[in-house]
C-alpha cells in the first residue's frame, strides 16, 4: 500500500533525481527529465499515469546494454516470448537463442554494452524509478530491447543497422531509438526505416553532433521520422547539435545523467580531447555517468513516446509522433524554426494532445521574380491544418521588427508547397531586409507561426 501511495503522489524518491550540484553544477542532476514535464513538484506528468498502463517495447539500436545494472529493473528488459536458451532458433527468425535481443556486431545473443552509450540511453528511458536508488527513468512500463549495432568507436555497418530495425519491427517494438545521426545512410537502412514506420513504430533519430545542417542526411529526411535536436539548460540549441528543416523537435542534450555500463568511460572512449579519466562518473560507486549529445535528447523523446503509448496503447505511431511534435513548447526563434523544430518536448502537453490535431506553417523559399512585367517577391511554402481556418503572411523591416504590414490577402484555403503570396516590390520600399511571418490559424483558434528572412539585396 505504501508503494501505491508513493506512486499516486507521482514524485519518485530516487536520490539523484531529487539532488542538485552533484558534480558542482548549478542545476538539478536530472535537469533534463525535470525540464520536459517530470519535475519533483506538482504538477508532474507522472500523476497523469493511467492505472491500466501497459508495457511498451522500445528498441534501443545502439551499442548494447548493461542489463545487470542495479538501477535497471529486471522486468524493464524485453524478453522474446518465443525463444528459449537451448541452442535452437525456436522462433525461426534467423537468430539462435535471441532471448533478450541481439548483438549484430559480434553476431551473438549477448547485446552487452562495451562503450556505455546504449546503457545511458536505456537508463534515460527506463531506469528504475522510485526505488530509492540513483536516478529515475521516464517510463516504468518500458521494455528495452537492446540491439547492438555500434562498435566501441560508435560506428555501425548499415547491413547490421537495417537488420536490427527489421528485427525491432518484427518483434513488436512500438518505439525505435536511433542515436547515431545517420548522415550517410545506405538504401537498405532507409528502406528498413520506411518499413518500420509502415508497421506503426515511432522512429526517433538523433540529429547528430556535428553542428551542421541535416539537409541531405539519409535517415533524417524520411517523412515520419522524428529528428531530435539537443538543447541546453537555458533551452537554447546546444552548439554541437545539428539543425535544419528536418529537425522535428528538441530535448535536453547537455550534461545528461544516466546509467553507466560497468567498466565503461564513454567520453574517454570517444576520444574527447582534454578529458580527465573517469571525470564523467557520478555516484560513490561510479554507477552513473553524465554526457552530452543529441543521442540523449533522442532518448528523452523515445522515453516520452513509450510513456504515452503505455497510457494509451490504442494510438498509432503516427499519432504519438504528431502529439509530441504539435504540443512541443516553442523555444528559440519564434515559431517553427530550423534550430529547434517545433520546440521542446513537453510530456504533459503531449499526453493531453488531440491525436488528430496538426497545423503546419512552413516557408520553403523566397524569390524575386516578375508578374505581368512587374517585380514581385514570391513566397513559397505550406500553410495547412487538419481543420484549416486561415493563414496570414506579415512582413516587418528587420530594423523595425514590430512594424508589421500585411501586403497580401489572407489565405482562406490551405496551400501545400506552393505560392503563399506574391508581393509587389513597390510595397516593400523603405527597407531591403524584411522578416516574413506566416501564421496559420486552426479552426479551434490555435495558431502556428514560422519566420523567414527576405533580403532584396543592395538598393538598385
Ligand atoms: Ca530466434
Ligand atoms: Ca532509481
Ligand atoms: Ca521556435
Amino acid at each position: 500500500m505504501l508503494a501505491a501511495a508513493v506512486h499516486a503522489q507521482g514524485i519518485p524518491n530516487d536520490p539523484l533525481y531529487r539532488s542538485s550540484g552533484s558534480w558542482g553544477q548549478s542545476y538539478p542532476d536530472q535537469w533534463g527529465l525535470q525540464r520536459i514535464g517530470f519535475p519533483p513538484t506538482e504538477p508532474t506528468a507522472w500523476t497523469l499515469e493511467s492505472p491500466q498502463a501497459q508495457p511498451v517495447t522500445v528498441a534501443v539500436i545502439d551499442s548494447g546494454l548493461d542489463y545487470t545494472h542495479p538501477d535497471f529493473p529486471r522486468d524493464a528488459l524485453w524478453r522474446n516470448p518465443q525463444e528459449k536458451l537451448n541452442g535452437i532458433d525456436d522462433d525461426r527468425n534467423g537468430y539462435i537463442d535471441d532471448v533478450i535481443g541481439w548483438n549484430f556486431v559480434e553476431d551473438t545473443n549477448n547485446p552487452w554494452d562495451r562503450s556505455g552509450h546504449g546503457t545511458l540511453i536505456a537508463g534515460i528511458i527506463a531506469a528504475a524509478s522510485d526505488n530509492g536508488v540513483g536516478i529515475a527513468g521516464i517510463n516504468r512500463h518500458a521494455r528495452i530491447m537492446p540491439l547492438a549495432v555500434l562498435n566501441l568507436a560508435g560506428r555501425g555497418r548499415s547491413s547490421d543497422i537495417a537488420a536490427a530495425i527489421d528485427y525491432a519491427a518484427a518483434h513488436g517494438a512500438r518505439v525505435i531509438n536511433l542515436s547515431f545521426g545517420g548522415e550517410a545512410a545506405s538504401p537498405v537502412e532507409v528502406q528498413a526505416v520506411q518499413r518500420a514506420l509502415q508497421a506503426g513504430a515511432v522512429v526517433v533519430l538523433a540529429a547528430g553532433n556535428l553542428g551542421r545542417d541535416t539537409a541531405g542526411f539519409g535517415l533524417a529526411n524520411i517523412p515520419g521520422v522524428l529528428v531530435v535536436a539537443a538543447t541546453d539548460t537555458e533551452d537554447q540549441r546546444a552548439r554541437f547539435s545539428n539543425f535544419g528543416r528536418a529537425v522535428s523537435i528538441s530535448a535536453p542534450g547537455v550534461d545528461i545523467l544516466g546509467l553507466r555500463a560497468r567498466g565503461t568511460d564513454l567520453v574517454r572512449t570517444s576520444g574527447a580531447a582534454a578529458y580527465r579519466e573517469r571525470a564523467a562518473l557520478v555516484g560513490s560507486d561510479g554507477g552513473y555517468y553524465r554526457a552530452s549529445g543529441t543521442s540523449f535528447a533522442a532518448a528523452f523523446v523515445s522515453g516520452v513516446a513509450s510513456w504515452i503509448l503505455a497510457q494509451r496503447p490504442e494510438l498509432t505511431g503516427a499519432q504519438v509522433t504528431r502529439m509530441m511534435v504539435q504540443s512541443a513548447r516553442d523555444i528559440g526563434p519564434p515559431g517553427v524554426d530550423p534550430l529547434t523544430g517545433y520546440g521542446l518536448i513537453d510530456a504533459r502537453a503531449a499526453l493531453a494532445a488531440d491525436p488528430e490535431f496538426w497545423t503546419t506553417a512552413q516557408i520553403d523559399h523566397v524569390e524575386l521574380t516578375l508578374r505581368d512585367g512587374r517585380p514581385v517577391v514570391r513566397v513559397t511554402g505550406t500553410a495547412d491544418a487538419n481543420q484549416f481556418a486561415a493563414a496570414h503572411l506579415r512582413l516587418a523591416p528587420v530594423a523595425y521588427p514590430n512594424d508589421w504590414i500585411e501586403p497580401a490577402a489572407a489565405l482562406t484555403q490551405p496551400v501545400r508547397a506552393a505560392a503563399l503570396a506574391e508581393i509587389d516590390v513597390q510595397s516593400l520600399r523603405g527597407s531591403r531586409r524584411w522578416i516574413a511571418q506566416l501564421v496559420v490559424t486552426h479552426q479551434n483558434g490555435r495558431t502556428r507561426e514560422t519566420r523567414h528572412l527576405i533580403d532584396l539585396g543592395p538598393a538598385p
